[in-house]
C-alpha cells in the first residue's frame, strides 16, 4: 500500500516523464527543420524512452494498488535552437529529472517505504546514463565547434542509435 505522499509524488513523476516524451519529441522535430536526420533519430529514440519511464511508474502504481491521475503537460519550450543548445537543453532537463528522482528516493526512505526505494534504484543508474550521454554529444559538438564536416559526422553517429531491448520492461 502506498501513502498519500507516495502516491501524490510517483503520479508527479508519471508526468515529469510523459513531458520528458514531449519535450524530446519537439527536440525530433526541431532537429528536422536544421537538416540534421541523425539527430532526429536520437531524439525519438529518447522520447520511447521517455514514454517507457512513465510506464514504468504507471505500472508501478497499479502494481502497489495505488491511483493513477494523469494532469496536463507543460508546452515544450524551443526557439531559435543549434545542434549544441538542444543538447545542452537535454542536459539541463536530465539534471532536473535526476533532482527528481533524488528527491522521491528521500521521500521513499521518510516514509519507510522500501519497495519504492529499490524500484527508484533502476531510476537512479538510468539518469547517470542519461546524463553521460546528452553529456557526450555536447563534448563532440564542442569539439568540432560548428564544422559542417564534423556536424555530419556527428549525425551519422547518432543516426546509428537503435531502441534498448530493456526499454521494453
Ligand atoms: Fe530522461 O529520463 Fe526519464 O525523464
Amino acid at each position: 500500500m502506498l501513502s498519500e505522499k507516495i502516491q501524490a509524488a510517483l503520479n508527479a513523476q508519471i508526468n515529469e516523464e510523459m513531458e520528458s516524451a514531449l519535450f524530446y519529441l519537439q527536440m525530433a522535430a526541431v532537429s528536422d527543420r536544421l537538416g540534421l536526420p541523425g539527430f532526429v533519430n536520437w531524439f525519438k529514440m529518447q522520447y520511447t524512452e521517455e514514454l517507457s519511464h512513465a510506464d514504468r511508474f504507471f505500472n508501478y502504481v497499479l502494481e502497489r494498488n495505488g491511483e493513477v491521475t494523469l494532469q496536463a503537460i507543460e508546452k515544450p519550450e524551443l526557439q531559435d535552437e543549434t545542434p549544441l543548445s538542444l543538447f545542452e537543453k537535454a542536459l539541463a532537463h536530465e539534471n532536473h529529472i535526476s533532482k527528481c528522482i533524488f528527491s522521491l528516493k528521500d521521500l521513499a526512505k521518510t516514509e519507510s517505504d522500501h519497495a519504492t526505494d529499490v524500484f527508484l534504484e533502476w531510476f537512479v543508474n538510468e539518469q547517470v546514463e542519461e546524463e553521460a550521454a546528452a553529456q557526450g554529444v555536447i563534448d563532440q559538438l564542442r569539439l568540432v565547434d560548428g564544422s559542417p564536416n564534423g556536424l555530419f559526422m556527428i549525425d551519422r553517429e547518432l543516426a546509428a542509435r537503435k531502441p534498448e531491448s530493456s526499454e521494453a520492461a
